[in-house]
């Protein structure tokens, strides 16, 4: 990418949109076009084909998407698999009409099978089962998969396809009934603490693994791949290691500073076991996430705290 090039981030108020495009100005590139849904809804077509046509795009950060936690995965799944693949069908089919020359397609961990050996390989992709609770989602996710790739067969694009683990930083959904465990767990200690009370229930046995990336370093790996991955095969994007549920609401429960209990509450649901993503691929190409968990979940609650104290 040039720096005078039209770069379009799609979805650019989301946790992972608003840290490309803060990526993109720190960076220096000067022509960046964003629109948010209300200015232009992505899951109509003609809407979408029109803004392409309107601006002559060079390059896409396609991270509009409908997201959310184990529990709005499980509540809404037809919401879940019409918005992306909506979403994902309209820009992909834009982008190829309009001859944008790179587009960055950005996917999911949850595309792998629940029970894949771990670390996830890019290669385990269509070996197993999904995962119940997030399965249309996933199934959305692969579809763009294989439309990038079925596009870059077919009509000679260069649409790539990274899958980024699950991400923390500003911008996240602190919404108890729909957000992901960190920024849920970031709320739930802080709001105890601020009132006083017994315990903190937290979802599921505490058992599950999961790996946290904070969006700055996953705003580096796409301008890094877009800029120097050409391949249709996808990509992931990780820090390479985990941690359990448990061990996470007790790092979150210190960094807040409450002296409560934490109760599992193993009627809702694990989800699949483990995701940790094997990252030889992407830190073979070059790049290495640099944000560690304990300074990014504290950056993250100090400016969680300071909207807390704006709002009163
Ligand atoms: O982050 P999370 O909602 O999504 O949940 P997934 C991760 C784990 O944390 C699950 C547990 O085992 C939850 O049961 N958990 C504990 C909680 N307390 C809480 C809580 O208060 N809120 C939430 N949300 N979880 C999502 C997929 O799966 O990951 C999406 O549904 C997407 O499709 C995303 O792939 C990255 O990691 O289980």
């Amino acid at each position: 990418m040039d720096k005078q090039d039209s770069i379009y981030v799609a979805g650019h108020r989301g946790l992972v949109g608003s840290a490309i495009l803060r990526k993109l100005e720190r960076e220096g590139y000067r022509n960046l076009i964003y629109r948010s849904s209300s200015e232009l809804d992505l899951r109509d077509s003609r809407q979408t084909m029109a803004f392409f046509q309107e601006h002559s795009i060079d390059y896409v950060f396609l991270a509009a998407a409908k997201v959310g936690g184990i529990a709005a995965n499980n509540e809404y799944p037809a919401d879940f698999i019409r918005d992306n693949l909506m979403i994902q069908t309209n820009v992909i089919e834009a982008a190829y009409r309009t001859n944008v020359k790179k587009l960055l397609f950005l996917g999911s961990t949850c595309i792998y099978p629940k029970l894949a050996p771990q670390p996830l390989k890019e290669e385990y992709l269509l070996t197993g089962e999904l995962e119940p609770t997030n399965e249309p989602y996933a199934i959305a996710k692969i579809a763009g998969i294989k439309m990038c790739q079925s596009y870059n067969r077919q009509y000679g694009t260069r649409f790539i396809s990274a899958m980024p683990t699950n991400m923390y930083g500003p911008n996240d959904n602190f919404n108890l009934h729909t957000s992901h465990v960190l920024p849920a767990l970031i709320r739930k200690f802080h709001e105890a603490k601020e009132n006083r009370l017994p315990s903190v229930e937290v979802w599921g046995t505490g058992n599950p693994r999961r790996e946290f990336l904070h969006s700055d370093d996953l705003a580096e790996a796409c301008l890094f791949l877009m800029n120097h991955y050409e391949d249709s095969e996808i990509v992931n994007i990780g820090v390479g290691e985990d941690i359990s549920i448990r061990e996470l609401a007790e790092k979150i429960r210190d960094i807040v500073g409450y002296d409560g209990d934490i109760v599992f509450n193993p009627s809702i649901p694990d989800g699949t076991p483990r995701k940790l993503v094997d990252v030889a691929k992407i830190n073979r190409l070059g790049w290495k996430a640099k944000i560690g968990l304990d300074n990014g979940l504290r950056s993250v609650y100090d400016a969680f705290r300071q909207d807390d104290l704006v709002k009163q």
